[in-house]
């Protein structure tokens, strides 16, 4: 079984949000294309309570982009985004929810940020995702979405470690590049196996 996994496809990593990636909103209508290729459609969706701890304006004297370090490791500080039940939060307007057979909310824990959509940043806590792909016989994942160079990095990653058959496709990601984050998450996908694709 393959399933495309669509990565925070999300109004604040669109622009004119508030953690806008460039051309986050062109990736959309080539990703509602895809859907019907796939015998599973699921959708992540960063979804982070007021005051969470990834936010620069959670730390005194801190700005966005600023690493801090935290009890799990560095960590990246963000412009508040992505709070429940914020216009920011919901999916891009045009983007087919109705294909999706699940929707994964992630950073939902208000001291732990999460890139992947399997584990916390801590590495250890799950968010059930890998049950899910499991108990269905899913075992290839297609990635696309927002950002190549944080969530969906980190989500590609850990699904090789898990021994699933990734692939991402770029065409279909656009990136935050935060100091040659790009080029590191390129890097660390092919050491974990992941197949990166143009097209
Ligand atoms: C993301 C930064 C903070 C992402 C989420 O979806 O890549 N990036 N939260
Ligand atoms: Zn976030």
């Amino acid at each position: 079984m393959h399933a495309l996994l669509v990565i925070d496809v999300q109004q604040d990593f669109c622009p004119g949000g508030s953690l806008a990636v460039a051309g986050g909103d062109e990736i959309v209508e080539g990703i509602n294309a895809l859907m019907s290729d796939f015998e599973a459609v699921i959708l992540t969706q960063d979804w982070h309570p007021a005051g969470h701890s990834s936010f620069a304006s959670s730390h005194e004297g801190c700005k966005p982009y600023e690493m801090i370090e935290m009890p799990y490791g560095s960590q990246v500080l963000w412009p508040d985004h992505c709070i429940q039940g914020s216009t920011g939060a919901q999916f891009h307007g045009n983007l087919i929810l109705d294909r999706a057979d699940l929707i994964i909310r992630k950073g939902y824990n208000p001291a732990i940020d999460s890139y992947s959509a399997f584990f916390e940043n801590d590495h250890k806590t799950p968010t059930g995702l890998e049950g899910y792909l499991r108990t269905r016989s899913i075992d290839r994942l297609t990635l696309v979405g927002l950002a190549t160079d944080f969530c969906v990095n980190f989500s590609a990653v850990d699904a090789a470690k898990l021994g699933f058959d990734v692939e991402v496709r770029l065409d279909l990601c656009r990136a935050i590049d935060l100091n040659g984050s790009l080029d590191a998450a390129l890097t660390a996908m092919k050491a974990a196996g992941v197949r990166a694709l143009s097209e």
